[in-house]
């Protein structure tokens, strides 16, 4: 790790910069809100710290969705970046920075560092034919694709691409990289990371087309408007930008003056530890110039689901933010998942840790020592007296979380540092049962009660301090009930606790509601009901075009069991015919259909078919709906009406029709 010894410390924490065709959603939340308790545990121990995050707005697939929305890409960015915005300071985000690609700022900056690039060699002009994942925004070879030429990433079809190009020299950097990953093996972490770049970088490196002709929405290279630059280059570029030209007081924070951290998924560490290495290099930044690590997060399931987009949306972290509280989303997500690994998102994990870390264990500790104050000590702070083996047993144990859960925070593991924190709160409880305060009151020996007491209010001052780069609204809560301001963390001031100082007497306390008031069966049903209506009827997968488009698709598939004739006719299966199809904004394997099924209004129906239909070509098609399935949510007053049937893979499927005139709403059996 490489940290500044002289003055105080610079720390620059990034999150990649977001597309915007989709919304914030749990797993951008994810990222966003591990960058921003990084930023905090800095801000908390003196640092100067410093958050960016932003917004990735140019490429192909954005042009597309635009286009398909029929917007101008400015006009469907500016609507889309703004939901980004507007999203995070929801979850406690406090980012300095909020950067667009589409800014005049960042467009100088790019086409800055491209002359640079040129004016030492490393660019030149050819022809680039190969495969391209929209999805991805990159560049594809044969050997990489699933069969059917899908993306091995997207399972979409990638898309054959043969256009002039700016090619950049990567197979120059090739040797220079591995280089600086052997003199700097924290740049990539985790360690396995690590080994995956390198060997990946030691099989050979291709030049890399960095400008596009075939589309228009991007930042056109300098004297060369016909091209755009790779939407890649252009985002990459944006971690500098936010930091002004040389000389702008905010560089700073770049190495070798401040300590800059790229986190990011586990999805996108190659062109962070590749490419953006490469172009710096290129552009003449020395190793020392180099970001000081990137940090690849693993990726997180639903339910033990991967994240389709439909199940992404399932789980609005928003909210959920104002259902319980940003602090009980944020612990859950740094708490629950190993930093660096792969996780899963589980509403039910998430009340279940709520009740038991943050309710029983530190809400407890924090209302049976506000409520012994208010018997035995007016409710004020007790003058601590003489301390026993009891107290500093509870000492060394805080010692031992605060230096620990430093050092985590500090290695970007804020598991670790939770875990660590939790460690202080249940030791502290187990001291109040052990030091029996009520019983030493009883005894009449007020001075050993009140020492108890006093004793466990410094162990609650140190976890309000402790959990703050976690959860700042509950620790100023916290704070509050024990009569002690907000932390305002400055520059150059380190407040982590550091020895157990117990306050002077008298000072009031304050205790109020429960910090963590319980979640019971009752109040967790519902809360289910509410955030997570997938796991309540409405099947969570993407939406199906079919009863069951997988068993469908393979013969071999084992056949369902056997039922029987009545329940056959459960199955309301009529014949529908379709009015209209369109496509559904921001989902980009939907259809919304209108479908006459014989009753006074043609039903809406949404089904997964715009992978291998247009929608003008299924007007006046017959189909075979199932009419009697449990309507179905996709949000936004989506609401689908039945099902059709259709067999085959999403990208080519085949629908089940009936032959002859049968009329619309006619039964099949
Ligand atoms: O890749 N689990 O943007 P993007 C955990 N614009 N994290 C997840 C996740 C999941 N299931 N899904 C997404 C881009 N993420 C580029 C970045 S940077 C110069 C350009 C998070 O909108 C994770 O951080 O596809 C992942 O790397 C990022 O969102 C991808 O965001």
């Amino acid at each position: 790790m490489r940290a500044i010894s002289r003055g105080v410390n610079r720390f620059y924490v990034t999150t990649p910069i977001y597309y915007v065709n989709d919304i914030p959603h749990v797993g951008t939340a994810y990222t966003t809100i591990v960058v921003d308790a990084l930023r905090r545990f800095h801000l908390l121990v003196g640092d100067e710290s410093r958050m960016l995050t932003g917004t990735d707005e140019h490429g192909l697939k954005l042009e597309r969705q635009a286009h398909e929305e029929g917007k101008t890409p400015q006009a469907f960015v500016d609507e889309m970046a703004e939901r980004f915005r507007q999203a995070w300071p929801v979850l406690d985000i406090e980012n300095d920075d909020f950067i667009r690609t589409t800014e005049p700022r960042h467009k100088a900056y790019v086409q800055d560092l491209w002359r640079r690039i040129e004016e030492r060699g490393d660019l030149y002009e050819g022809e680039y034919e190969d495969w391209y994942c929209v999805g991805c925004e990159s560049y594809k070879t044969e050997k990489e694709l699933l069969p059917g030429n899908l993306c091995p990433i997207h399972h979409k079809p990638v898309e054959r691409v043969k256009e002039k190009t700016f090619f950049f020299r990567l197979s120059r950097w090739e040797k220079p990289l591995l280089d600086f990953y052997e003199r700097n093996p924290s740049f990539v972490e985790p360690a396995s990371r690590r080994n995956e770049v390198i060997s990946f970088v030691s099989s050979g490196l291709r030049d890399l087309s960095v400008s596009r002709t075939s589309f228009t929405w991007g930042i056109p290279v300098p004297n060369r408007p016909e091209h755009v630059m790779y939407v890649w280059f252009d985002a990459l570029t944006n971690y500098l930008t936010a930091l002004g030209k040389e000389g702008d007081p905010l560089r700073r924070y770049w190495p070798p003056n401040g300590r800059a951290v790229h986190v990011v998924g586990k999805d996108i560490l190659r062109f962070h530890a590749i490419y953006w290495p490469a172009f710096l290099l290129s552009a003449g930044y020395t190793e020392k110039e180099l970001p000081s690590q990137v940090f690849a997060h693993g990726f997180l399931t639903v339910d033990g689901q991967k994240m389709s987009k439909s199940l992404r949306n399932a789980v609005d972290p928003l909210r959920l933010a104002r259902e319980l509280g940003p602090d009980t989303l944020r612990y859950y997500l740094l708490r629950a998942i190993a930093f660096g690994q792969d996780g899963d998102f589980s509403h039910t994990a998430l009340i279940e840790r709520y009740n038991a870390d943050l309710g029983k264990n530190l809400g407890n500790l924090l209302s049976r020592t506000l409520g012994l104050c208010v018997k035995f000590s007016d409710g004020k702070t007790p003058p601590m007296g003489e301390i026993g083996p009891l107290e500093r047993e509870l000492a060394e144990a805080a010692a031992n979380a605060s230096a620990a859960a430093r050092a985590a925070w500090d290695e970007l593991a804020p598991h670790r540092a939770l875990e660590a924190t939790w460690t202080l709160s249940s030791a502290a409880n187990a001291y109040v049962d052990k030091a029996a305060p009520w019983a030493s009151a009883k005894a009449g020996d007020m001075v050993r009660t009140h020492t108890i007491l006093a004793t466990l209010l410094e162990a609650l001052r140190q976890l309000s301090v402790m959990i703050w780069p976690a959860m700042p609204k509950k620790s100023d809560g916290l704070r509050a009930q024990l009569g002690l301001a907000p932390l305002a963390p400055k520059a150059g001031e380190d407040l982590w606790p550091k020895g157990f100082t117990p306050r002077p007497a008298g000072e009031p306390l304050a205790l109020a509601a429960a910090l963590f008031p319980t979640i019971d069966k009752d109040a967790e049903a519902a809360l289910l009901t509410k955030l997570a209506p997938h796991m309540h009827g409405a099947p969570a997968a993407e939406a199906p075009a079919t009863a069951a488009p997988a068993a469908a698709a393979s013969p071999a598939a084992e056949a369902p069991p056997a039922i029987n004739y009545d329940t056959f006719l459960g199955v309301d299966l009529r014949v529908g015919l379709v009015k209209t199809a369109e496509r559904v904004p921001r989902k980009d394997k939907l259809l919304k259909l209108a479908v006459d099924l014989g009753e006074a209004e043609p039903r809406t129906i949404i089904a997964g078919l715009a992978l291998s239909f247009k929608p003008e070509d299924l007007v006046g098609r017959k189909i075979i709906v199932v009419a009697n399935l449990e309507p179905r949510s996709f949000g936004k007053g989506l609401v689908s009406q039945g099902m059709l049937l259709a067999t085959g893979p999403s990208e080519a499927l085949h629908l089940a029709t009936v032959e002859g005139d049968a009329p619309p709403g006619s039964r099949l059996k």
